[in-house]
Formats: C-alpha cells, sequence, structure tokens
C-alpha cells in the first residue's frame, strides 16, 4: 500500500548511498542519509502530535532540513503547504487562517510574530533556520531512522499550494499523489532524466517549479542536485561543467547571458537548459543558442495543473512555443464566448485535462466549478494558439496577473495595500518590462489633496508586502485613466510608463 510518492520517490533510495544533495560548501548528502533525516523528522513531528490529513505548513529557508519536511509530509501522510519564506507576518496570517494547520514551521526571527497567530488556530510553531538550526532538529538525533509510511490512495491529497486568481484573493490548491507523480514521470521520460544527470537547483522549494518539477523528477530518477540557496551567478557557471540540467526562469537565463564566462565550451557537458514559470523571450532563445549551442527546452505550467506542455527533448525545440501537451494530458483553446474549439492559428482561452489537474480550491466549491467547463477542462486564463505542428504558443493572459523574474504578482492584492493608506484616494499597480526580471510591477497613486506622501506610503507597502510584490516606483497622478464605464485603464498606464 503506502502512497504512489513513497514508493517512487522514497523506497527506492532507503539504502541508496549516492550522492542526493551537493551544498554551496561542496559537501554532500546521500540519498541514504537524507530519507533518515526526513524519516527523524516524521517521527520528531508525530510524537508532536502531526497525523496523516493534518496541514503541515513549512515557511523555513531553502536548506537540507526544509527540503526534508516535505519528504516526512509523505511518509506522515500530512498534507505539504510551502510558504514562500518571505512573506511578511500580515500575508502570512491569511495562510495558516485559511488553512488551518496543525503545525507551522518557520524560521526563529519569525516565531514571535506567528506565535500569536498559531496560537488562535491552535498550530504548534516549529523553528528551524537556515543553516538547519532550531527546536526542529535540537534532539532529531533521538529519533529512529525509519518511518513507517503511512497509506494514502492516488486522489488523497498530498499538498496544497496557493495561488491567486482574478480577485487577489489566494486559493490553496488541493494537488494529489496521483497529480505529482504522473506528472513528474511523464517528465522525465520526456527529458530522458537518469540517474546520470546532475541537477543545479537554484530555485525555491515553495513553488511548483522548484519543488515538483525539479525535486520530485531527481528523486524518480535517482539524479544528483546541487541545491544551492539562490541565484549565485558565479557558482552556476561554476557548475556548468560538471552538471547536466538546469531548470530555471528566463530572469536565469538572460543573466547567464549577461555573464561574459558563458560559452560553448563552459556548457559542453551540459544536456539540457528548461525554462518555465515566464514566457522566454525568443531573443533570449536564440541569444542562448549562438553562445552555447544548445536550445533552450521551454515548458508551460500552473500550480492548479503542473505541467501541461513541454518542447520536445529529441525533436524540434521551437523558440516562442511552450511546446505540444504532454501525454495523457489534452490541452484545447476555445473562443471564450461560444466555447467553440478553435483551429491553428486561432487564438483563445487555453483549457486544459488530465491526471495533472488539481482536485479544486480549499474550501471554495463555488470558485472551483467555476474554473471548470462542464466537459471538466480547467480554464487556465491564459490565451494562445497552436500552431500547424501542433506546438503551443502563449500570446497572453485573460487575468491581470504580473509575472517578475517568474513570480506571480497579483495587482489586487497590492492595490488593497495602497488603498488602505490613508492619504490615497486610488490607484492602479501594473507590469512594465524589465530587461531583467521580464516585468516588475509600478504604482500610479492618486493621493488626498496636497499630500504627496510616497515616502510613507513606502514605508507602509514595505511593512505589508514580500520584498518581489513591492512596486519598484510609484508615481503621482491627478487621476487615473478611465473608459465610460469608470473602469481604470491599465492598457494607457502601460503605455505611458512603458519607456
Ligand atoms: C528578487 N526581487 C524581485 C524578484 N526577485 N523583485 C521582483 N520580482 C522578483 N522575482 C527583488 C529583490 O528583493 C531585490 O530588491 C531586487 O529585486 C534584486 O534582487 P536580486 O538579488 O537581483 O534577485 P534575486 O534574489 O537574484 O532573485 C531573482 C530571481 C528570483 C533569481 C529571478 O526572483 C527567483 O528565484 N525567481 C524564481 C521564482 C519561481 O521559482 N517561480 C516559479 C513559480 P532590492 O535590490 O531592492 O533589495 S511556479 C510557476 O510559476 C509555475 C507553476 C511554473 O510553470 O513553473
Ligand atoms: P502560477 O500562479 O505559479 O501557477 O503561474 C502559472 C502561470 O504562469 C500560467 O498561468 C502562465 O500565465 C504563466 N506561465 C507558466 N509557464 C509559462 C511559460 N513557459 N510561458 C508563459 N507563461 C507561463
Amino acid at each position: 500500500m503506502s502512497s504512489l510518492l513513497y514508493k517512487n520517490l522514497i523506497k527506492p533510495h532507503l539504502y541508496n548511498e549516492k550522492i542526493f544533495l551537493i551544498h554551496d560548501d561542496d559537501t554532500t548528502t546521500s540519498y541514504k542519509d537524507f530519507i533518515c533525516l526526513a524519516s527523524q523528522i516524521a517521527h520528531q513531528l508525530s510524537e508532536l502530535g502531526l497525523s496523516a490529513e493534518d496541514c503541515l505548513i513549512v515557511k523555513s529557508p531553502k536548506c537540507k532540513e526544509t527540503l526534508a519536511l516535505y519528504i516526512a509530509s509523505i511518509l506522515t501522510g500530512s498534507i505539504y503547504l510551502p510558504l514562500n519564506s518571505s512573506y511578511t507576518p500580515t500575508e502570512t496570517e491569511y495562510f495558516i487562517k485559511d488553512s488551518n494547520p496543525s503545525f507551522v514551521i518557520c524560521e526563529e526571527s519569525e516565531s514571535d510574530a506567528l506565535k500569536v497567530i498559531c496560537e488562535e488556530v491552535n498550530a504548534k510553531l516549529i523553528t528551524l533556520n537556515s543553516d538547519g538550526t532550531g527546536d526542529l532538529t535540537k534532539d532529531i538525533n533521538l529519533f529512529p531512522e525509519y518511518y513507517t509510511p503511512i497509506n494514502k490512495d492516488s486522489d488523497d491529497l498530498c499538498a496544497l499550494l496557493y495561488t491567486s486568481g482574478t480577485t487577489g484573493k489566494a486559493k490553496g490548491a488541493m494537488l494529489t499523489h496521483q497529480n505529482l507523480f504522473s506528472n513528474a514521470k511523464e517528465l522525465v521520460d520526456l527529458w530522458e532524466i537518469t540517474g546520470q544527470d546532475t541537477l543545479i537547483h537554484s530555485l525555491p522549494i515553495f513553488h511548483t517549479h522548484g519543488l515538483f518539477v525539479a525535486i520530485n523528477t531527481s528523486m524518480i530518477a535517482g539524479s544528483s542536485i546541487r541545491f544551492i540557496e539562490g541565484f549565485n551567478i558565479d557558482y552556476i557557471i561554476n557548475s556548468l561543467n560538471n552538471s547536466t540540467l538546469l531548470m530555471g526562469v528566463p530572469t536565469f537565463y538572460t543573466r547567464l547571458l549577461n555573464d561574459e564566462r558563458l560559452s560553448k565550451e563552459l556548457t559542453k557537458n551540459m544536456r539540457l537548459f528548461i525554462s518555465g514559470s515566464a514566457p522566454l523571450l525568443r531573443e533570449t532563445h536564440e541569444n542562448f543558442e549562438k553562445i552555447t549551442g544548445h536550445k533552450i527546452l521551454e515548458r508551460y505550467g500552473m500550480t492548479e495543473t503542473n505541467m501541461n506542455t513541454s518542447n520536445p527533448y529529441k525533436e524540434e525545440r521551437k523558440a516562442g512555443s511552450v511546446g505540444k501537451p504532454l501525454k495523457n494530458i489534452t490541452v484545447r483553446v476555445v473562443n471564450s464566448e461560444n466555447e467553440k474549439v478553435l483551429k491553428s492559428g486561432e487564438i483563445g482561452m487555453i483549457q486544459v485535462k488530465g491526471p495533472n489537474i488539481f482536485k479544486g480550491y480549499l474550501n471554495m466549491p463555488d470558485k472551483t466549478q467555476e474554473s471548470f467547463t462542464k466537459d471538466g477542462f480547467f480554464i487556465s486564463g491564459d490565451l494562445g494558439s497552436f500552431d500547424e505542428d501542433g506546438y503551443l504558443s502563449i500570446t497572453g493572459r485573460n487575468k491581470d496577473l504580473i509575472i517578475s523574474g517568474g513570480y506571480n504578482i497579483y495587482p489586487k492584492e497590492i492595490e488593497d495595500i495602497i488603498n488602505s493608506f490613508d492619504k490615497v484616494i486610488e490607484c492602479a499597480v501594473f507590469g512594465i518590462n524589465d530587461k531583467d526580471l521580464g516585468e516588475v510591477p509600478i504604482a500610479a497613486v492618486v493621493m488626498k489633496q496636497n499630500e504627496n506622501d510616497t515616502l510613507n506610503l513606502k514605508g507602509y507597502v514595505k511593512k505589508n508586502l514580500a520584498k518581489y510584490k513591492q512596486p519598484k516606483e510609484f508615481y503621482c497622478l491627478e487621476q487615473l485613466p478611465k473608459n465610460t464605464m469608470g473602469k481604470i485603464q491599465k492598457n494607457i498606464l502601460k503605455e505611458m510608463f512603458n519607456s
């Protein structure tokens, strides 16, 4: 019995002495030792009262122990909820109250701020710091190194990942063992990932990309991972020689292209460069090929669906396209008004169906229902078209979303914060082009008479929002452009500020 993820990610490695993680300081952790650590953490949390079906919030920094919490969650049958470690306490409060966890793991420096919130929902707060110290690991060696896994059906929940809709209110996407396993297995087969691979892992591990795409595929294939804390260009450049795989957002590739050390020679041992989470410019694709000889493989996914399409490994990888639907996944482009399936070349709404699609949004049956068509397709909110060879291109979005360096930013959430500042009448947050991050958010603000107080406004925003969501600039305007219905015209603002 056990679970699909246990059988495929954990069990094969119980006695595997092979290197799993290569750390920044070049020390290593074997698969066997990593799973022992995860098992000890599972024992520790079970002893403290974690049960199968409980929600486990993990907001600790990227380190071996944080990753082991994911595996401990699979062992204990709990529901793993990773959170961006840079969220402010105000942002975190919403997730804690909405998901009602029994445990919250955070850095020591945050525990005072989160304590009161955890008490309100009766969640236990445990600390874990970036160097692996904290209450979680203090006496970890006292616990047994084997944990008998809890049985789970394929359709049981395994993880809860928050993502926002057009309303700006974050919704917990419920993901099952089947969703995660089927998708990762398909990617392993398609991208031909094996035990010979070494992946450069420089993404955060609280999103689909860095956690499920990167970690699940590596563990299924038995690959090694260079587990880097953040995007460290020197470390990455130095790793290219003795690695085979890189998974990144487009910013990784534009930053690599800006580095004079990037060359054919440096990347000759690399097998595959993969990009996703945000649009990869055709120009980046082409320049990368010119300098390295490698064609970046672009794929397309969402939190609710994992990966939907990918360019092929062996056949043509097209610049500007996110490739073809994965095996067993149906992707169609429809006319949003009459639901008619469109022909190649015609642009419409992208809809997806398959074993990868999530179970629904936590405690939001209406939102869940609205997100599916009558015949069971998930409505992505992305616009695109197929070409004659069956390759999909994303041409736009039907949702007010800014993607900055691969992080999704929902303007409504930022506008709500700015509008709650007492000197603001109204505002509009929108994305402008940025060479490094693709897009960055900026704000156009109408202040009350004679109250041009952007300095205090910035401080207020800083206190309430994670760094990546904070507008890079605040512009005070006398009024915002509006249409006859009174709706703010963000397209005009974008034109005004996109120099
Ligand atoms: C950092 N900053 C940002 C971002 N990252 N601002 C806006 N957007 C960002 N993404 C801020 C920093 O706080 C800093 O502010 C300044 O910008 C420059 O920081 P820098 O050190 O250059 O940035 P970094 O730390 O190197 O980070 C850039 C990054 C990072 C490596 C691109 O953002 C990143 O890892 N992005 C990946 C996100 C991801 O994993 N997305 C997958 C989502 P200051 O200078 O003022 O201090 S999953 C998904 O989308 C779907 C399902 C899918 O298909 O994969
Ligand atoms: P998330 O909120 O993290 O689930 O973000 C999913 C969204 O990221 C998708 O709906 C797309 O809008 C966008 N996205 C992901 N991959 C790509 C890609 N390769 N090209 C363009 N947009 C992408």
